[in-house]
């Protein structure tokens, strides 16, 4: 029945960085019939939606852009070394316009189901706007931290303030001149935002539950001569950062922290504490996330650096990291972070010291038995991340199987792009794959990359399903969590581990290694090379 009537070749849902380009892809390459639904009321995904005052990427902007269009990277000239959310969103917008993507998009539209139909080998999906549409394939390109999580706090509904989530920020901005506001988190989201507010709040007070080691972004203006090398340079770059372990161009120091002296290792971290961005974390002595003793070297330097900071020692006590081993969380950067606890109008009510939240009232937020009194509450407190975009997009795959129940102890995927039982349906920087670990646009690249030369090699041999077998995703979770097993990354209470979201099992959700992003980009191709092992198609 392959050739029953089908309304689309292929659905995209979400117009972010990954569906924009999956578009690109599977019309401009393949010729594809495509239709992309996407939520917004534009394409950006993630920098539509997160608006929030000191909203910015924490990668170097010169790797975190699309590679497929060279003249793009040429032509683009970004403001800083980090740019803010308005920036990227304009970047966004100009692909967007270069590339014709838009007419396919049909924006302001949430796909709201759909199931797979064995007998035809099509995707029936379902959005809010009432479209109810056949596709060959499906491609979840919904982001990883798109579900907001918003914890159901006691008495939420009784404030009579205004609140809101960082991550569906008002378009218009919020005017925090002469509030009193209240921060809950102290997230990568929270740290970027926290100095911002506190420059414009009568007074702000933080909510903390867990102590976070912050490291310097150093973000400013890019060095012109800097900006020209890169650009001569951009295809060793795009080689360099698709071959490395994060996406980036950071490279483990091949030794250990403990074997080298004192003095050297001092230099070292003051070197990569200069630096400001990943390099402290991802560039750090090899052994930091495998050894708790090389980890706590690591750690105490960034303890001595938040005491030489914050000038009220009782405070720096309650921003010390307590717990969980450095590296372990996403690591947030700072601009001005500790020094905002030095200003007279913030204050931070730590949950181990001062006591947890325990509701929200008329007026504010009661912790440790005191009420605090605010004007706006902003919640910080993230995302359902990875799993929850795609268990809420109600798919149902063989025999009406769904991703919630599939995954009810924790995602389980081949290669973290597909899903057994679930014919035909690819996720894009999805759970067991390095995802979130990397730079999102060389991850997602080479996703999309992957997908449409596997689409393009089903029509040329007339296939019209793909599904990973069991085995193949058995040996692939057994891999995944094997991998990260050896490291202090499962121990920490952290969103990776699916540790932030109340009944969601602990299971580490992304893909770390061995060989990073360069290895699994090479494992994939290996397993297209073998005709794509793992896979049943038909
Ligand atoms: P994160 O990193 O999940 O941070 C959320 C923060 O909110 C974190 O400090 C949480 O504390 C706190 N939180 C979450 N739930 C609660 C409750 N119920 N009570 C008190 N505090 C709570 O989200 P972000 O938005 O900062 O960052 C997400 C990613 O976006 C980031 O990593 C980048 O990749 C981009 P916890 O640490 O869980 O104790």
């Amino acid at each position: 029945m392959a050739n029953a009537i089908q309304d689309f070749d292929a659905l995209v849902i979400g117009a972010g960085f990954s569906g924009m380009y999956m578009l690109k892809s599977l019309r401009d390459k393949l010729g594809l019939k495509v239709r992309v639904y996407e939520a917004g009321d534009t394409v950006g995904g993630t920098w539509y939606w997160n608006r929030y005052p000191g909203a910015r990427c924490d990668s170097d902007s010169y790797i975190y852009c699309f590679t497929f269009d060279k003249q793009l990277l040429q032509e683009w000239e970004w403001s800083e070394r980090y740019p803010e959310q308005p920036e990227i969103l304009r970047y966004l917008e100009h692909v967007a316009a270069r590339h014709d993507l838009k007419r396919d998009i049909q924006f302001g539209t949430r796909v709201t189901g759909g199931e797979y139909d064995e007998k035809t080998n099509l995707w029936t999906v379902q959005t809010d706007k009432g479209d109810n549409v056949t596709a060959r394939y499906v491609i979840a390109a919904v982001g990883t931290l798109s579900d907001t999580n918003l914890p159901q706090f006691k008495g939420l509904e009784e404030f009579k303030g205004k609140r809101y989530h960082t991550s569906k920020f008002p378009h218009t901005g919020v005017d925090f001149t002469g509030k009193r506001v209240a921060v809950v988190g102290t997230g990568a989201t929270a740290v970027q935002a926290i100095p911002e507010i506190a420059q414009q709040a009568k007074h702000l007070t933080v909510f903390q539950r867990t102590a976070n080691y912050c490291v310097p972004a150093r973000n400013g203006k890019v060095d012109p001569d800097l900006v020209k090398t890169r650009k001569a340079d951009y295809d060793g770059v795009v080689k360099r950062v698709r071959e490395s372990f994060f996406g980036q161009e950071h490279y483990f120091i091949p030794k250990s922290v403990l074997e080298v002296s004192a003095e050297e290792r001092e230099r070292e971290f003051e070197r990569m504490w200069d630096a400001g961005g990943f390099a402290y974390w991802l560039a750090n002595y090899q052994d930091m996330f495998f050894d708790q003793k090389a980890n706590d070297v690591c750690a105490d330097f960034i303890r001595r650096k938040i005491r030489a900071t914050v000038k009220d020692p009782k405070v720096a006590e309650k921003l010390m990291p307590k717990g969980h081993a450095y590296g372990c969380k996403r690591q947030p950067l700072d601009t001005n972070y500790y020094e905002t606890y030095n200003k007279p109008n913030v204050l931070l009510v730590d949950a181990a010291t001062d006591g947890g939240i325990e509701e929200i009232t008329e007026k504010g937020i009661r912790a440790g038995g005191k009420e605090y009194e605010v004007d706006i509450i902003v919640f910080a407190t993230g995302f359902d991340a990875m799993t929850g975009p795609l268990t809420k997009l109600n798919l149902k795959g063989r025999g009406g199987r769904t991703l919630d129940k599939e995954w009810s102890e924790g995602p389980r995927s081949y290669l973290g792009v597909s899903v057994a039982g679930f014919p035909n349906l690819f996720t894009i920087t999805g759970p067991q794959s390095p995802s979130v670990l990397s730079n999102m646009p060389v991850s997602i690249e080479q996703h999309v990359d992957w997908i449409t030369d596997c689409i393009d090699n089903m029509r040329k041999n007339g296939q019209t399903a793909i599904e990973a077998t069991p085995e193949a995703q058995e040996q692939w979770v057994k891999h995944v969590n094997e991998v990260v097993g050896a490291t202090l990354m499962v121990k920490a209470n952290s969103w990776y581990m699916g540790a932030n979201i109340p009944g969601k099992p602990r299971t580490f959700l992304p893909y770390l290694g061995p060989e990073g992003v360069g290895g699994y980009r090479k494992k994939c191709d290996e397993i297209a090379a073998k005709g794509y092992e793992g896979f049943n198609l038909g």
